[in-house]
């Protein structure tokens, strides 16, 4: 052997020995990640609805709908309260806190029928707010929008501050909707308002997962799988504030994303009728009163605390009082860091992450917690659903507010990130 092929297996013996000893998830082939501004100078940007051919609509949660063409040109569709420049405004959308022009999505049959749908506050005169989910007509030059009709009129809205961390109106607002692959239905998420008399009452559509169809209609099945006398849109409830759903590509089971009280975010797989144990109320489960009758942050609601003791007294998912909750996935392990949208990654560039299910944290830095901006990719397995495996997605050009994940059609992933742009991860 000579001298120069024995250095040649010491390197190779010595590389083996480096990747034994990577972790796991490293030795998984990631891809070659890149990060770009896809669109700047954005105020708030939510979500993201995509057409074949790159046409992007996107929200503004205190300005409205728009749309950018392939060609760069960004029309202003449906403007809210106080919005310039929009082809249509209308002041009964307006914005308070988390509230205002939230999700949007495209009709799974948008070729033919030019319907969009979003969901905004909406608000006349000094009447009570809601959240509503409205049905739009796109014109065929993309320049203008029709033919609203509001398909959801009574998703609860936050009217007033509480003195409750995030306490302002329009908190846990919930806000994403998008249609189901498998059965055609519209998906809509909503969150509790800060009112414990919202997540295990079926008497209302806060802190829920809606199924309706595009006319805003129950879907069939709903009220076999819900407890008896909830309204039948509702089809799963006792969650706290849901603000991302994807659909599992081989399933098609929602997978949703939802926020912890600081602890415990939750990726959640839904089941018909499933309750997510959420149950804010005071004088139950070992608690007593409560500001505003509200536990939700509870004990010891504005200091830093230990997110297991926390956990423990006022659980994400109270599975003593509520034996057959739905067991999340996945807790962020038991921190609460702003856990926004989920989606899948599509298409064989993607390599081993093909099929993986994205989430993404907006960041929330308290009592010790790491702030967390990220976006997390998990293998949920063939069989599961199950957690397999959990890494990080590359951010060279930096991390920021991720809000909003949605696959493009050139199956690149894009994101809205609130510091005011979409951020568009590639893969070579
Ligand atoms: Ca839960």
């Amino acid at each position: 052997m000579s001298h120069k092929s024995s250095l040649r297996s010491l390197s190779v013996a010595a590389a083996s020995a480096v990747l034994v000893s990577l972790p796991l998830a490293l030795q998984a082939k990631a891809p070659e990640v890149s990060q770009d501004v896809y669109l700047d100078g954005l105020e708030s940007p939510w979500d993201l609805a995509f057409m074949p051919d790159g046409t992007m609509f996107f929200t503004e949660k205190c300005k409205g709908l728009s749309v950018q063409l392939p060609d760069g040109t960004v029309n202003n569709l449906l403007g809210m309260s106080g919005s310039e420049g929009y082809a249509m405004t209308t002041d009964d959308l307006f914005c308070s806190g988390q509230a205002g022009m939230n999700g949007v999505t495209l009709d799974p049959d948008f070729a033919d029928n030019h319907t969009i749908y979003v969901y905004s506050a909406y608000r006349v005169g000094d009447n009570p707010a809601s959240n509503r989910v409205l049905r739009l007509k796109v014109g065929g030059d993309l320049a203008t929008v029709s033919d609203r009709t509001d398909i959801v009129k009574d998703i609860p809205y936050k009217q007033a501050p509480t003195d409750h961390p995030f306490g302002d109106s329009g908190a846990h607002n919930g806000g994403r909707i998008r249609f189901s692959p498998d059965d055609g239905f519209l998906y809509v998420t909503t969150g509790d308002n800060h009112n414990s008399s919202l997540p295990q009452f079926g008497d209302n559509l806060g802190a829920k997962v809606l199924r309706i169809d595009g006319n805003g209609d129950a879907a069939p099945g709903n009220a076999d799988a819900t407890p008896e006398g909830f309204d039948p849109r509702i089809f799963t409830y006792g969650h706290r504030n849901v603000q991302g759903i994807a659909f599992h590509p081989e399933s098609h089971q929602p997978i949703v994303t939802e926020h912890g009280p600081w602890h415990s975010d939750e990726v959640n797989a839904l089941v018909p009728g499933g309750n997510s144990g959420w149950d804010p109320r005071p004088n139950m489960a070992g608690r007593g009163d409560c500001p505003d009758d509200y536990c939700g942050y509870q004990p010891n609601q504005n200091e830093g605390m230990d997110p297991e003791e926390r956990s423990a007294y006022m659980p994400m998912t109270d599975l003593e009082t509520y034996p057959d909750a739905m067991k999340p996935l996945w807790n962020n392990n038991g921190y609460s860091q702003g856990i926004s949208s989920a989606a899948f990654l599509d298409g064989e560039q993607w390599g081993d992450w093909n099929g993986r299910l994205v989430v993404s944290f907006m960041g929330i830095g308290f009592g010790g917690t790491p702030v967390g901006q990220r976006i997390n990719v998990i293998d949920l397995g063939a069989d599961g659903p199950t957690v397999q495996d959990i890494t990080e997605m590359p951010v060279p050009a930096g991390s920021a507010r991720f809000r909003g994940l949605v696959m493009g059609p050139d199956g690149a992933l894009y994101v809205t990130v609130d510091e005011g742009q979409v951020h568009r991860f590639t893969v070579e």
